[in-house]
């Protein structure tokens, strides 16, 4: 967890942004969660995640039939339905015609643990409403209506569960375009042209009748390893609270994250960007490979898998979790330029993971090179030294007194990596070149 604790902003109004969203939290940087638990039963849940380190979000729904398009308009990402406001009588003709012939969970899963990734969490229902599992207590969902009839859900669950990685859902709360319940944000984000009166809409109605049965189907049709909420906003804090024990009484080791509402969950959430420190609370930075979370056809713009690694890097040393988005294809295929970076990601993890999994935030000063991390066991510290920009002629000097037992390359384990001590300061001889084009960790087992 991160161990650096900064100021707390602590507001009890909620607000509401330009955007549209309500605050429900995490946009306040420095606000703490607040927990109705003991802190020993959230630091014993959250053991495994925080070890975890990097995890596969998978956006996948109806709005990837035709890569974020219909009837040949633009929808721009998986928030396409509302976008277009298309009616739910044509919305539902995508999920007859939905058929992801070419899904196959195995292969999901595998590309995940070949990045590296510790964890998975799919979009068992986005903002569309449309269930992408099978729910009994509501016929909008993907087992009971597309010529397909399968449910992904389960089988992933399942193939995640055989190849050792965690598997957990996302649950869109407070907006759901097929629910006539369901109000949002004085309509911006509701469905006004299905449902236009907006004031007649009863969430708690949406609650009862919707996600809470769907919750306990998720619980305990696939035993989720988290529970990954998104869009509280009008959900009360009650209503949260009624969530969390619904989830807890079920499962109490399934994590949920910071937007099940009003500040409560497990860990806070950063979307599209990292933080500039440590936060006070065990946090997650979950972000897209290209612009668009759902699979957009015309969306090519990829991150380049150094910048993938750096932020990767850049968020352990932070002391938080990288959650990187894939959208697949409506044939259920995670597109070539995703697999690419994910598996030189994997790659580069293979040789240098132990840089990032288990690892805490160290404190270096002025390490201006890269990012560090640290390992403490019972035999000592190690650090671990991610070194992006090479320094000039391999000199490099830390301002620390280090205390060093071993110090070696993970990449080449075997060069004379030699060090002189002068005064406050330690000076590493390391090799002309970097030894990794793209980052080179250099690891210090210190004396203690
Ligand atoms: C939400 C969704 O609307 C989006 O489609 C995607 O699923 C993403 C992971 O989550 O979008 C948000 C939610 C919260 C913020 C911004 C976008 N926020 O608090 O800044």
């Amino acid at each position: 967890m991160a161990t650096i604790l900064i100021g707390v902003v602590a507001t009890s109004h909620s607000q509401e942004f330009k955007d549209g969203t309500i605050d429900t939290g995490d946009k306040y940087e420095n606000a703490s969660l607040e927990h109705y638990e003991s802190p020993e039963i959230i630091k014993k849940r959250l053991a495994w995640w925080e070890d975890a380190r990097f995890g596969m979000f998978i956006h996948w729904g109806l709005y990837a039939h035709d890569g974020c398009h219909w009837n040949g308009q633009y929808g721009r990402s998986e928030h396409m339905m509302l976008k277009l406001q298309i009616p739910i009588a044509e919305y539902k003709k995508i999920a007859d015609a939905f058929n992801p012939v070419k899904f196959n969970a195995d292969e999901w899963v595998s590309i995940a643990k070949n990045a590296g990734m510790k964890y998975m969490v799919i979009t068992a229902k986005h903002h569309d409403g449309y269930a992408m599992f099978n729910s009994p207590s509501n016929a909008y969902n993907i087992v009971e209506r597309s010529k397909w009839k399968r449910d992904p859900v389960k089988e992933l669950a399942e193939a995640c569960e055989k190849q050792g990685l965690k598997f957990g859902v996302y649950y869109s709360l407070g907006r759901d375009w097929h629910d006539p319940n369901c109000n949002s944000i004085k309509g911006r984000r509701s469905n006004t042209w299905d449902y236009p009166n907006e004031e007649g809409k009863v969430l708690e109605k949406y609650i009862e009748g919707k996600v809470k049965p769907q919750l306990k189907e998720l619980m305990t049709q696939y035993n989720p390893a988290i529970m990954w909420f998104d869009t509280p906003e009008h959900v009360t804090k009650t209503q949260s609270l009624e969530i969390l024990k619904l989830i807890h009484g079920i499962n109490p080791d399934c994590i949920v994250n910071q937007r099940v509402g009003n500040r409560l969950g497990d860990y806070a959430v950063r979307e599209q960007k990292i933080p500039e420190t440590g936060q006070p609370d065990p946090w997650e930075s979950c972000m897209t490979l290209n612009h668009t979370w759902g699979y957009n056809k015309i969306d090519r713009e990829y991150k380049s898998v150094e910048t993938l690694i750096y932020n990767l890097v850049d968020i352990a040393s932070k002391g938080g979790n990288f959650l990187l988005n894939v959208g697949p294809t409506g044939e259920g295929v995670i597109p070539d330029l995703s697999v690419d970076r994910l598996q030189r990601m994997g790659n580069w993890l293979k040789v240098n993971g132990q840089a990032v999994y288990g690892t805490s935030v160290a404190h270096i000063k002025d390490f201006k090179w890269g990012k560090t991390t640290q390992r403490k066991t019972k035999d000592g510290t190690t650090l671990y030294l991610t070194i992006f920009e090479w320094p000039k002629d391999g000199l490099m000097t830390l301002e620390e007194n280090l205390d060093i037992k071993e110090v070696s390359m993970l990449i080449s384990p075997d060069y004379p990596v030699s060090y002189k001590k002068n005064g406050t300061s330690t000076t590493f001889n390391l090799p002309d070149v970097a030894q990794d084009p793209i980052a080179t960790v250099l690891k210090i087992k210190l004396n203690e």
